[in-house]
């Protein structure tokens, strides 16, 4: 079964802080670095500055020489953090399975977490708008079958890019592609490249895998895969996760037990399937019930042993439901969460479904 990755980078990460916290900077051209006559370099400029030429690494005196009118300002590291946070923190809503590879880049696994009424690119969206109106910040976001292709999706299309490369059409996307634009392709290898007289992506694809093993070694063999958008590895979380869960807003509030009983048996059976990907089993699940006034109550179930079928769940859900639900008030809202994970205890596993 295809993966489902995002790649999710912001734009111009620190200048666009700087222009929230300082709004009468909008329109001008900023950078963000150290002090010229400090020997200070560029850690990023915004888009308005990059127009005159302002690249992140190089020196800020070299850069306001590109561009006087800029504003320079002072990194300021903990702000970036925790701006950082926030926009990780909307990211988790969507899944669990968060791979942060720097300050404003992570990786995110949206196999089984696809909602049904949606496709990869309407999520891309839809994430994208949610951080520009709760944060004010601007992604770029590349949709594609493994890491690789969803960071070169990304990369693609900036600033406030929304990229996707189907699967199956990857060494396609990649062919025309300068060989330095490849994920881990160096200055120095692409020099080397260039002496075999190779500049593009798909050059270095129609090589023997034996000469680019020659030529680089094992580092070789990964290139040659890589040129044709081969990568097999997997979103590791940065973090544990904690929880798992998934809610229904109903278009018009449901007072219908067997609806509701419906809506936790598809959501049982949806986290069942995200538990058995993340070999995790829950002792806790938790329903969460909202009435048309809005009052919102959880109830929860801690029991042995963990399990990660849909029987289990569902039927510790629906006697939550059955016990905790106030029948003569419809609902707006059902939702159900599996927390309190035991790994792995695949002998149990044998005994469920
Ligand atoms: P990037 O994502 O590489 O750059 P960016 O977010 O500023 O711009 P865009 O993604 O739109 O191309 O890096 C994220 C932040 O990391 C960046 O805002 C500043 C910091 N950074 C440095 O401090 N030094 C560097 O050399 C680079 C590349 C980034
Ligand atoms: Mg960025």
């Amino acid at each position: 079964m295809n993966r489902l990755i995002f790649h999710v980078d912001l734009d111009a990460f620190f200048a666009s802080v700087e222009e929230l916290e300082d709004p009468g900077l909008k329109g001008k051209p900023v950078i963000v670095g150290g002090r010229p006559d400090k020997r200070g370099v560029v850690a990023t400029a915004n888009y308005a500055a990059r127009a005159f030429g302002v690249r992140s690494a190089m020196t800020t005196a070299q850069a306001l020489r590109r561009c006087p009118q800029a504003i320079l300002k002072p990194p300021q590291m903990l702000l970036y953090r925790q701006y950082s946070e926030r926009v990780m923190a909307v990211l988790n809503r969507v899944t669990a399975v968060i791979e942060q590879v720097s300050i404003d880049e992570a990786f995110l696994d949206l196999t089984d977490y696809l909602p049904d009424d949606s496709t990869p690119l309407e999520l891309a969206r839809h994430l994208q708008n949610q951080i520009q109106t709760e944060l004010g910040l601007s992604v770029s976001i590349g949709i594609a079958a493994n890491k690789l292709m969803a960071k070169m999706a990304g990369n693609a299309q900036k600033p406030r890019g929304l990229t996707q490369v189907a699967a199956g059409a990857e060494a396609d996307f990649l062919a025309l592609l300068p060989v330095e634009s490849l994920w881990g392709v160096g200055p120095k290898t692409a020099a080397q490249l260039a002496e075999l007289g190779i500049k593009q992506i798909g050059d270095v694809a129609r090589l023997p895998e034996a000469t680019l093993v020659q030529k680089f070694g094992v580092s070789g063999a990964k290139l040659w895969r890589h040129a044709r958008g081969i990568d097999n590895e997997p979103v590791r979380p940065s973090r544990a996760i904690k929880s798992l869960s998934l809610e229904t807003t109903f278009a018009r509030d449901t007072g219908e037990e067997r609806v509701l009983q419906e809506h936790l048996m598809a959501m049982s059976r949806k986290l069942a399937q995200r538990l058995h990907r993340h070999n995790l089993f829950a002792r806790t699940v938790t329903v969460k019930l909202r009435y048309g006034d809005f009052s919102t109550f959880t109830r929860s179930i801690t029991a042995e042993p963990a399990t990660n079928s849909t029987q289990d769940l569902y039927r510790r859900a629906g006697r939550l439901l059955q016990l905790h639900w106030n029948a003569d008030r419809p609902l707006r809202l059902i939702g159900l969460e599996v927390s309190h994970f035991v790994e792995g205890v695949q002998q149990l596993a044998l005994f469920e479904e």
